[in-house]
């Protein structure tokens, strides 16, 4: 089972060079691929610095999913560890530990969320995940209709497919992990409004005929959460 790494990067030169160090380590990664999309900060040298395999998307009209399907695109491997560019405190030892209960057989994804502290930590894993570190099947990525690529909402539509066909989904709170928020690249203002539109285009999927909410209990059915 080969295992890449696809890192969708737009102007991370802050975070980049140590998520790729990070990937790079990862016992079971084969290959760490970023996929920079119109960075003017630098991003793709640093990334390239760092070990990565670097490709360019040219288009205006790239979002973080198309980033994701050109990585997978790219790539022969088996299987796919997303990873943001923009995670604060991600070691490798984060990433064995997500790749671990996947190679065991024991789901077809692995989920690695945020470290919020506790009790919000014991919630944030039995809800709808968001995070963009996760490593799943090729082929859960391949049966995302290619309509559904879009922006903020990939990570819901990576779980549909799971959610659909009944299988089982590990997550587990990688300690100490955060990223940079949207305030924190943009300021608060442009920060505030981008952290809006995120929420605006996931609130869109639970309009009748985007994703069925009963979905949400298929996938808590399945779920393993690794730290209870
Ligand atoms: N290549 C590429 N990467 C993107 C794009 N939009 C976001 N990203 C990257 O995707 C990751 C997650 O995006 P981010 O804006 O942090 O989303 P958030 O974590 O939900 O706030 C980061 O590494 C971003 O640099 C894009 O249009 N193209
Ligand atoms: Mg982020």
């Amino acid at each position: 089972m080969t295992i890449d790494v696809v890192m969708p990067a737009r102007n991370e030169a802050a975070t980049v060079a140590g998520n790729v160090a990070a990937a790079r380590g990862c016992a079971y990664v084969r290959e760490v691929i970023v996929i920079d999309d119109g960075s003017t900060d630098g991003t793709p040298e640093l990334a390239r610095a760092a070990g990565a395999k670097v490709e360019t998307i040219d288009g205006s009209a790239g979002s973080k999913a198309h980033a994701m399907a050109m990585g997978v695109a790219y790539s022969d491997a088996d299987a796919f560890l997303f990873v943001d560019a923009d995670c604060l405190g991600l070691t490798a030892a984060h990433l064995d530990a997500l790749c671990v209960p996947f190679l065991d057989g024991r789901c077809v994804m692995s989920i690695g969320a945020f470290d919020y502290g506790e009790p919000l930590n014991r919630i944030v894993r039995r809800c709808p995940p968001l995070s963009g570190e996760r490593v799943l099947a090729r082929w859960v990525f391949e049966a995302i209709p290619t309509e559904h690529l879009d922006g903020y909402t990939i990570e819901i539509r990576i779980n549909e497919v799971v959610a659909k066909a009944r299988l089982p989904v590990a997550i587990q709170t990688m300690a100490g992990v955060t990223h940079r928020t949207k305030r924190d690249k943009f300021g608060v203002a442009e920060g505030l409004r981008r952290t809006w539109w995120m929420f605006r285009d996931l609130l869109k999927l639970l309009l009748p005929g985007q994703v069925r909410w009963r979905l949400y209990w298929y996938y808590l059915q399945k779920l393993r959460v690794l730290q209870g």
